[in-house]
């Protein structure tokens, strides 16, 4: 009787706990140590929201420059039907979670009436000189429920201050009044360029006092520069993050802009980073940053918009995307229409998760408990996840559909609260005739999301093969999609 016993929980031990029947429904399993640096809650709040748009409006809007020079006259400035509803509205109905603006560009124009500087939209006659698009634009993002961010230049072509020490306790008045009078800001975009440096005009930018104006007034901003801290720069204007791109970064004794580490460097991040400074792609719907109606036909194709989600979003990255108002003050047609239509192929993309009704089975989970159990990955729950034991550096999780399907894109994250681990992965399908897998799609990073897209195979078995990890794996959630071809 005893020896059946025996027999029977070493049949059930080797056999079948492998495959991860043996889910205890204990809670005692301790969770994963998290690895390396790991985001804080407002990093992790941001990584969320994935898609935002930038908007750069200024002079240079009327101007079809680039960088106006601040000799500018201010008049220039003059929307005639300004609309910054019409820009949440469009942000809003593009999936797009929040509005970042240059409050003030390097011709340190200022949107606001700045006690700081005699280059506002208060000196542009707009509105008789009482025009504020600050205001105008945070109203509009609270209206439609779209975060609000701020872009300003430490670099001020038109300041007399600019290039003494005096600048920089006058740019941080600069920050105190935009990040004190217009409501919650998610981010705060420093541009560390320095473009009057070579002529002699170097100004030594006091970050830590930047910083902590920052927090002061906005303790949960995120700060953008090319090395963060909060997120960093992905060293190109093309919307092409690394293949490998690892959230951590080495941050100690760089600065942004002229100090920044080699954009290689940026679009890839640190794989032994002592920072955690994740990725932000920031890229224009036009040729350039600001309107130009030379530009009105040149807007990015659906597909291209499509292949830049691919390699920011797609690559543990958030996408910020440049669409640029108009000399009216309102986002022309052409691009609103493309934000839509490319709104419209994600949408097809991602309508359903294919792997909704697979079996999910793993000789990987940790300590055997439900806790951790591989059913996590299918679930909506951002907190529940599968884990693996501390020794494994690599993991399976089989996957078994109905039915043969058809699919042509895969998507997987890590839960990144425990850190960034995983640095080689697979997905393969199962050949029966061969008796073998195949290797349909392979990455080395994931980090908070990771898609592969790859020419369509129809199949009912396949895995996930993570082959290499820093520390053992954590994935938060897999997904598996039929893209329609874009034509
Ligand atoms: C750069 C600026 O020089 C460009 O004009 C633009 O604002 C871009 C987002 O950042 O550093």
């Amino acid at each position: 009787m005893r020896n059946n016993l025996f027999t029977a929980l070493w049949l059930y031990c080797v056999m079948i706990a492998p495959f991860g029947l043996l889910l205890s429904c204990s809670d005692s399993v301790m969770p994963p140590e998290p690895y390396g640096a790991v985001p804080t809650e407002n990093q992790l709040k941001w990584q969320q929201m994935e898609y935002y748009m930038f908007v750069h409006f200024g002079p240079n809007t009327f101007t079809d420059m680039e960088w106006g020079d601040g000799k500018e006259d201010p008049t220039v400035f003059n929307p005639s039907a300004l609309d910054c509803r019409q820009w949440a509205a469009t942000a809003q109905a593009a999936g797009m979670k929040g509005i970042i603006i240059t409050a003030k560009h390097h011709d340190g124009f200022c949107l606001w009436p700045s006690r700081y500087s005699a280059h506002t939209v208060r000196e542009s006659g707009w509105k008789d000189g009482k025009g504020d698009v600050l205001k105008e634009l945070s109203d509009a993002c609270r209206e439609y429920g779209l975060a609000f961010g701020v872009y300003l230049s430490p670099w001020d072509r038109n300041h007399s201050a600019y290039g003494t020490p005096e600048y920089n306790q006058v740019f941080a008045n600069t920050l105190t009044e935009v990040l004190s009078n217009y409501g919650t800001v998610f981010e705060q975009w420093f541009d560390g360029a320095n473009g009057d440096a070579e002529k002699g005009k170097r100004q030594e930018y006091d970050w830590e006092l930047f910083h902590n104006t920052v927090y002061t007034h906005q303790p949960h901003a995120v700060i953008f520069s090319d090395v963060g801290p909060g997120c960093r720069w992905i060293g190109n204007e093309r919307g092409i993050a690394g293949e490998t791109n690892w959230s951590r970064l080495n941050i100690d004794g760089f600065e942004p802009g002229l100090g920044a580490p080699p954009v290689d460097t940026l679009n890839t991040g640190n794989v032994y980073g002592k920072a955690w400074a994740p990725a932000e792609t920031d890229v224009s719907i036009r040729p350039g940053w600001f309107y130009s109606p030379q530009t009105d036909d040149k807007v990015k194709s659906v597909s291209h918009l499509v292949d830049i989600y691919h390699t920011s979003v797609g690559r543990n990255s958030n996408l910020l995307l440049n669409v640029p108002p108009n000399r009216e003050g309102r986002i022309h047609p052409n691009d609103s229409t493309r934000l839509m239509e490319f709104k419209r192929a994600m949408d097809a993309c991602f309508a359903r998760n294919l792997l909704d009704k697979a079996t999910l089975r793993t000789p990987d989970t940790r300590g055997g408990s439900r806790k951790y159990a591989v059913e996590h990955v299918l679930n909506e729950d951002y907190n529940s996840y599968w884990a693996t034991n501390d020794s494994a550096h690599t993991a399976r999780i089989e996957i078994t559909l109905p039915q043969a399907v058809a699919f042509n894109c895969f998507l997987v994250q890590e839960y990144i609260p425990l850190g960034q681990r995983v640095s080689h992965f697979t997905l393969e399908s199962w050949d029966e005739s061969t008796d073998q897998w195949n290797i349909v799609a392979e990455g080395s990073t994931i980090g908070y999301k990771r898609i592969l897209r790859f020419p369509r195979v129809t199949v009912q078995k396949l895995r996930l093969h993570i082959l290499r990890s820093l520390a053992s794996p954590v994935i938060n959630r897999i997904g598996l999609y039929d893209a329609p071809d874009i034509r």
